[in-house]
């Protein structure tokens, strides 16, 4: 009798752990990634490493399947709601993850000069994602673009080009696998019970949030006052990537075990 099974090479490559456990119900966690130009989707392998770390299963979920929906024939909100909620049915959780900047029209304001690359169908779709987890109480994790996503789809809104806007430089891809600034955790938050107070962590993001959303609380800020996490009801939204840092600080993969729990 088989008792454990590897699904694949690069997942056995990609754990720490040994093989997965069949029969303990595998959980499946949902990461969605979007557009790398020209002609290739991308994530960094540090989400789906993580994730099968904790003996859970990625599931990558590609901005294509938003894309669908834009045709003016069939571009209704409902009828991608109706597809996002077959979409996360056999999900148990799911990570936003980081890409690019999002489509400054879902706030209200006008694409600065300082706006990077946008994808709006992207947008889209994890806004109905967003959505569905909510409605369907599953844990959500949203990571760098996924944090400024989140606020977004909640009525907040965000800096265009935070170096801009009066803050120090945030985009660090020089560190982009070390402590480029510390963050403060505010205490009695999901988070400080998670990483048990404040931690240093890396910094790529060029975009941040400007007003926070209403039904959202911050819960971590860097030094000059950027808010670096934020949170509410099964989900936690995070401005840094611990995705490209757990493998070094292990308070890091808590971010996951949270969501996998
Ligand atoms: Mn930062």
């Amino acid at each position: 009798m088989i008792e454990k099974v590897c699904y694949s090479s690069h997942l056995w490559a990609a754990s720490t752990t040994d093989q997965y456990e069949v029969g303990h119900s595998l959980k499946k966690i949902g990461i969605t990634c979007g557009l790398q130009k020209p002609y290739r989707y991308g994530i960094h392998r540090g989400y789906a490493d993580a994730v099968t770390e904790l003996q859970a299963v990625p599931v990558f979920l590609s901005s294509s399947s938003a894309r669908s929906f834009e045709s003016p024939e069939i571009a209704q909100d409902g009828d991608l709601a109706s597809f996002v909620q077959e979409l996360l049915a056999p999900l148990d959780a799911v990570i936003i993850s980081g890409g690019w900047d999002v489509d400054p029209l879902f706030y209200g304001e006008e694409p600065s000069e300082l706006l990077q690359d946008i994808e709006p169908a992207r947008d889209r779709l994890e806004f109905a994602i967003i959505a569905e987890a909510r409605a369907t109480s599953k844990r959500l994790l949203a990571i760098c673009r996924g944090l400024q996503v989140l606020n977004v789809e909640q009525g907040g809104t965000l800096y265009q080009d935070l170096g801009h806007s009066g803050y120090q430089e945030h985009s660090r891809i020089d560190l982009e696998y070390a402590v480029a600034h510390e963050i403060s955790v505010e205490e009695n938050s999901e988070l400080a019970k998670i990483l048990g107070g404040g931690i240093g962590v890396n910094t790529l993001h060029h975009q941040g949030i400007k007003d926070l959303a209403p039904t959202l609380v911050a819960s971590a800020y860097s030094p000059d006052g950027v808010i670096e996490a934020v949170e509410m009801e099964n989900v936690l939204g995070v401005q840094w990537h611990p995705e490209r840092l757990f493998e070094k600080d292990r308070r890091h993969l808590g971010l996951f075990s949270w969501l996998v729990a």
